[in-house]
């Protein structure tokens, strides 16, 4: 039996303070460790990550933004630290599950999971995520993560941030459908592998993640799966803090991840996945949290019968 490494993040820097720091409890209150036993592993609770609160910072210090990404400072912090904490579980032949948090833990759940490996990506998010602090609308960096482990704009110059391991062909997005001016024309331009929503809808769910797997296991040692709660639409997982509507339905996203652990079952390629973005404050009775918790049992082998 398998063992899930369960690494709480409860970090909402990335998403300007927003509530999501609160998620990681919400998804254990939801249920997940017996959600994962059910599913046939055997679930470690590591428990959080410290994240100071940033109310609590030395009023004198720099101010909380550098550039023009907020918290930059307190995010390195973090990620530093999750990054170290997934490859020391990778290497102690667990697998890493980190629970969000904002989405800008990818940065370090990335750079922990491709420490010592070419890993491929898949990306299930209404959002690119693509941005720098160069090209950020908004200053917030969980817009930023994958920007930040290509290494593009100051990514580049940062170690913490930059992932070699990651390349931009090994790395697919599933269900795209809010994407800014200057973000369209970075994928457009860029190596990457994007399915939209309108590829779902022609060709449906299991085709294109499939095709999703073969771009992300094609060359690397393993694939990192992170995904981000905004991706299903809002009806169905109403506790997020960027809602888009005309997202993934429930059964096309429990298909996704049975499709998922279907290729997993065969050929273990799956290495680490994070699951972020939910907003208790938002949410309705915990039920983005308990969607999270069950989505995940679907990627480890839940079935219906
Ligand atoms: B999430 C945005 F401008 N692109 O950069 C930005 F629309 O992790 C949204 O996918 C980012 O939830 C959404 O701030 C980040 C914005
Ligand atoms: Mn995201
Ligand atoms: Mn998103
Ligand atoms: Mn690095």
């Amino acid at each position: 039996m398998s063992t899930v490494r369960i690494i709480g993040t409860p970090m909402d820097y990335g998403a300007n303070r927003r509530g999501v720091d609160m998620g990681p409890s919400a998804i254990r209150y939801a249920g997940l460790a017996d959600e994962l036993e059910a599913a046939g592993v055997d679930p470690v609770d590591t428990g959080d990550l410290l994240v100071p609160r940033a109310e609590a910072r030395d009023p004198d210090a720099d101010p909380p933004t550098r550039g023009d990404a907020k918290f930059l400072r307190e995010i390195e912090d973090v990620c530093s630290r999750l990054a170290t904490d997934v490859s020391e579980t990778l290497a102690d032949g667990a697998f890493p599950l980190v629970l969000g948090g904002d989405h800008s833990v990818a940065i370090g759940s990335l750079n922990g999971s491709a420490d010592d490996a070419d890993v491929g990506v898949i990306w299930f998010d209404a959002h690119a995520d693509l941005n720098t602090p160069e090209t950020s609308p908004s200053g917030n960096v969980h817009g930023m993560p994958l920007g930040a482990v290509l290494g593009r704009g100051v990514f580049g110059q940062l170690e913490w941030a930059h992932a070699p391991g990651v390349r931009e062909s090994s790395i697919a997005y599933v269900g795209l459908r809010s994407i800014d001016d200057r973000e369209r024309e970075l994928v457009q331009e860029s190596e990457m592998t994007a399915f939209t929503m309108a590829d779902i809808d022609e060709r449906g769910i299991t085709a294109v993640v499939e095709d999703a797997l073969a771009v992300a296991t094609d060359g690397t040692d393993g694939v990192h799966v992170s995904l981000d709660l905004d991706w299903l639409d809002p009806k169905t997982a109403p506790g997020v803090g960027t809602p888009v509507r005309g997202g993934v339905t429930y059964r096309e996203a429990h298909a996704a991840l049975e499709t998922i652990s279907d290729r997993h079952e065969r050929d273990d390629v799956v290495r680490s996945m994070d699951v972020v973005e939910v907003n208790p404050i938002l949410d309705e009775a915990n039920e983005t949290a308990t969607l999270a918790a069950d989505l995940t049992a679907s990627a480890f082998g839940k079935r219906i019968l």
